[in-house]
């Protein structure tokens, strides 16, 4: 998978992708992530990428010209799945979401910034829209990491444990159980007797009904919903 991120702050998301499983996703190969930088496709005579609002109003807008001229760019190496405008009006990221995605080839994700970009970008050159919360971040390029992560970890092969993103809160909308390490007992705190008894089935069974005790009281909305 390569996912292609343009963005007028290319240095936001550098660290992000040079660390932990998405370094080791890029080292075996198995999923490419570039930073586009926008104002390479600035050819006005400021290379500006934004500019005031039609009818007035506070706030620059993303200009159609760069973008169109980026993403024309980048179709022509090659073919993309989706072209993803991050936007907190747009579709909620959750698990679901970054499944599907996880399936796909190639992305291109848009990271918006100041009031939003011209209309015609969404109309005419983006086929979706990506929010990862109803909270309104400065720019995009953070949201874009969340949902690079959120992909890119899914991939198979990325996680050392092939199971263990299956095992994750939300893939069966359960939370996650607790989880405990050494020592076991660690200034009078104890670690639940069964997981240290060593008994596969009661142990399976203590983590599963731990996750739906957490989620009754942490997260009700997740039980019995249709992904
Ligand atoms: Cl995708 N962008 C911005 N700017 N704010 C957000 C968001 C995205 N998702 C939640 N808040």
């Amino acid at each position: 998978m390569q996912i292609d991120i343009i963005t007028v702050h290319p240095e936001l998301l550098e660290s992000p992708f040079r660390h932990s499983i998405l370094k080791r996703a890029k080292d075996k190969g198995l999923a490419e992530v570039r930073l586009i930088n926008l104002r390479d496709y600035a050819f006005s005579k400021h290379r500006n990428t934004d500019d005031y609002a039609f009818g007035g109003g506070a706030g620059m807008v993303m200009m159609v010209e760069p973008i169109a001229l980026c993403i024309e760019d980048l179709k022509a190496q090659r073919a993309y799945d989706e072209v993803i405008y991050m936007s907190p009006d747009g579709m909620m990221l959750d698990q679901p979401l970054a499944n599907r995605l996880s399936l796909k080839g190639n992305l291109i994700i848009l990271c918006g910034h100041y009031k939003g970009v011209d209309e015609r970008v969404r109309e005419h050159l983006v086929t979706m829209e990506v929010s990862i919360g109803d909270y309104v971040l400065s720019g995009g390029e953070l949201a874009a990491a969340v949902l690079s992560d959120a992909i890119i970890r899914l991939i198979p092969g990325v996680l050392n444990d092939e199971t263990s993103a299956l095992s994750d809160s939300f893939q069966d909308n359960l939370i996650a159980p607790p989880v405990y390490t050494r020592p076991a007992e660690f200034r009078g705190w104890k670690v639940p007797d069964v997981l240290l008894s060593g008994h596969e089935e009661n142990i399976r069974q203590w983590r599963f009904e731990q996750a739906l005790q957490r989620t009754r009281e942490r997260r009700p909305g997740l039980l019995g919903r249709e992904d």
